[in-house]
């Protein structure tokens, strides 16, 4: 095998990857490489005959637009890609198949305006640079069935951002005269949930602190008539707890910088230093937000949405409410123990707290509420991403729960469009080998699995974590794979997720399972008696049931470094990322089947000069086609004639750019001759 020239990858400690050439001719057998690197130094490299270092791809292909026309797919490549887009021609939107890649550039960028709205209004995907507007087009385009956008990324990613742009974008598109307003009133509920919703954190300084699935209605004349929320799994504890240099809720803190503005005097406020709950991080400002100006555009969105100001009243006396408790703790503590009065009283804030939000939100769904008849809906989902800290507990449980889910769906619509293609296209059925994460939904929420029985424990008088966590481990240590004990420790348990080892800290689940079960069951479900269920999973399954029922259209976002720098790249958080959000597993699903499309046409204009004279003579240009890769390429197990596309394997087309690119060669050298010759 001749591999001398040929450019690899080699895995690298700093920079995940690094480029090298195999400057030694290779024999299969040869247990070591001569690499010379880009330094110009050079690397004996130990290899297993079987497992070579990836190929790099011919440079025709670096910089593409779409990840799944590289030849060779895979993380190197997907990397080097991302790079060259991002680091150097400041493009922060690639595509990966059906999947629209973001990277987060922490840098307000000119490319937001309504001229660029108006630009990609009508035109085809391929026919545009990668686009949020491009994907929200898409669906825009497609609605004669209910669509959805389903954004996803870790914390400061990019999400909320994303999901504001593609509901602006509809807003844009579709405004008409006639009912106004409506659209404007739609965007409006963005800041105002995440003036109760979203908080500072360690990771993002507009935190989203809960999940939301918007619905936007549209007429038969695709113009918005109004909207639905559904939010998920509100962070209660953020309420009488922030970590260090975190914040409570936004609302707080704009509600203290207001307290000396008329409508906010009668509730006696104070600074945000006040109080106990809105100082517990440390700091209470956010750099470069002023919380009072944010409440004057908290209060214009209220407006907006056709209350007045009364809803904010209304809310404010609740908010008083949470205050006083807080203020007056010493009162109640007289007839208990303190640490009892402090837990009663936090308790007590986070429920007068999760009933403010679902009024608001229930406020916000009266206010986008339409009267005509809905045709279609573009449903947006702003997700929080797969998590992993150093402490992980029921939350991340659930949304790690959540996130495998998502990732199941995802998997199953690659797999119905691969399926479809190659139907369209009479291309005899490959087995594709994807990942199926059934295995990890089942080890959740099957019969006897760990909601079960978390469940069961919360009914039982004793129930404890650590009783809770020994059934777990008797049910499950060395019987199911993807379920670990920690070997230093009897207070958690491990979970492979699709995405990652993930290790859980049992400490809290009952109370925290009771507290989601209870509060709803007492709302909702009592006069229904299902009473083992976890809430969240049931609100999971409808959202799920939802999506199915809609195009999927998915966006990926990517916080390319944690230092919020713009335009970093750090590409040991990329692709720890790109592995978590299922980048690289679409392009695994796309390597096996045959990631390479080309129509005849483009096979034959770009291949033209591999042809030969008889090959030439036919008239009909797919034969063409076909005699040329029957010569060119034996096994033939490596591409398939479609009706009106050339389906290809991994690697196939870097070989036929290396051909063509010997041929050009070739010509050169003869044509030069020549050139001397008539000299
Ligand atoms: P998230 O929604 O993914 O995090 P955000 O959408 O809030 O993340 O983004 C975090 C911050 O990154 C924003 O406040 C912006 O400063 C910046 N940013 C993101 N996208 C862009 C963009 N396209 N252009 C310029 N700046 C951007 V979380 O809600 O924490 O998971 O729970
Ligand atoms: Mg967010």
């Amino acid at each position: 095998m001749n591999l001398g020239d040929t450019q690899v990858w080699i895995p690298d400690p700093e920079e995940v990857w690094k480029s090298a050439e195999i400057a030694t001719d290779y024999r299969v057998g040869d247990k070591v490489l001569r690499l010379l690197l880009e330094d110009g130094t050079e690397l004996d490299y130990s290899v297993n005959p079987e497992s070579l270092p990836p190929l790099r791809n011919p440079d025709i292909l670096v910089g593409e637009n779409d990840l799944t026309a590289l030849s060779y797919l895979h993380e190197p490549a997907v990397l080097h890609n991302l790079r060259i887009r991002f680091a150097e021609s400041k493009l922060i939107y690639t595509y990966s198949g059906i999947i629209l890649v973001a990277m987060n550039p922490y840098k307000q960028l000119p490319i937001y305006g309504d001229a660029i709205i108006h630009a990609y209004s009508g035109q085809n995907m391929g026919d545009m640079d990668p686009h949020i507007f491009a994907v929200a087009e898409e669906a825009y385009k497609q609605m004669a069935r209910n669509q959805s956008i389903i954004v996803s990324g870790e914390s400061g990613a990019g999400k909320t951002v994303s999901a504001r742009y593609a509901m602006r974008y509809f807003a844009t598109v579709s405004k008409s005269g006639s009912n106004a307003h409506v659209e404007d009133k739609v965007l409006a509920s963005n800041p105002i949930t995440e003036a109760v919703g979203n908080a500072k954190t360690t990771r993002n300084d507009n935190s989203s602190r809960f999940g939301k699935y918007t619905e936007i209605s549209f007429d038969e004349q695709n113009q918005i008539i109004g909207a639905n929320m559904r939010t998920y799994l509100l962070e209660k504890s953020r309420v009488v707890f922030q970590s260090e240099n975190e914040r409570n809720y936004h609302i707080f803190y704009q509600l203290c910088a207001s307290a000396q503005q008329s409508e906010f005097k009668h509730l006696k406020l104070g600074s945000a230093e006040e109080f106990n709950y809105t100082r517990m991080g440390g700091n209470t400002v956010i750099e470069g937000v002023n919380d009072r100006a944010e409440m004057v555009e908290t209060q214009k969105t209220f407006t907006l949405l056709g209350k007045s100001k009364y809803p904010i009243r209304g809310c404010i006396a609740q908010w008083l409410c949470n205050r006083k408790i807080v203020t007056s703790s010493e009162t109640v503590v007289k007839p208990m123990t303190r640490p009892q009065a402090v837990n009663a009283r936090d308790a007590l804030a986070k429920k007068i707290y999760a009933h403010l939000f679902d009024f608001i939100v229930e406020r916000i769904n009266q206010a986008l509420q339409f009267s005509g008849k809905q045709h279609t809906f573009i449903g947006v989902l702003d997700i929080y991403g797969f998590e992993t800290f150093d402490v992980n507990s029921f939350e991340q449980f659930c949304i790690n729960y959540a996130n495998e889910k998502l990732q199941q769906q995802f998997n199953m619509h690659v797999f119905k469009l691969e399926q479809e293609e190659y139907m369209k296209e009479d291309i005899p059925w490959t087995l594709i080998d994807f990942y199926d994460n059934q295995p990890v939904i089942d080890l959740i929420e099957a019969k006897m699995g760990i909601l079960e029985l978390l469940d069961e424990e919360c009914l039982l008088p004793h129930g404890t974590d650590e009783n809770w966590l020994q059934k777990l481990y008797n049910n499950f240590v060395n019987k199911n794979p993807l379920f670990e004990k920690p070997r230093m420790s009897n207070t958690s348990f491990v979970i492979q997720h699709f995405a990652d080892k993930v290790e859980y800290k049992c400490e809290g689940f009952l109370e925290k399972n009771r507290d989601t079960v209870y509060d709803m069951l007492v709302e909702i479900l009592r006069a229904s008696k299902v009473c083992k269920v976890l809430v969240f999973r049931s609100s999971l399954y409808l959202l799920m049931e939802t999506l199915n029922a809609t195009t999927p259209h998915y966006v990926r976002c990517i916080k390319p470094n944690d230092e919020k720098l713009p335009f970093e790249f750090d590409s040991k958080r990329i692709v720890q990322q790109l592995r978590a959000c299922g980048v690289l597993e679409t392009i695994r699903i796309s390597a096996q089947s045959y990631p390479s499309r080309w129509t005849y046409i483009e096979f034959y204009s770009r291949y033209g000069i591999l042809m030969t004279k008889q090959e030439l003579s036919f008239s009909d240009k797919k034969e063409v086609c076909k005699a040329v890769l029957h010569r060119l390429i034996q096994d033939s197990n490596q591409y398939q004639f479609g009706k009106t596309k050339i389906f290809f394997r991994a690697g196939q087309v870097a070989y036929l750019e290396k051909l063509r690119l010997d041929k050009l060669r070739q010509s050169c050298v003869v044509i030069q001759k020549h050139i001397r010759g008539w000299l």
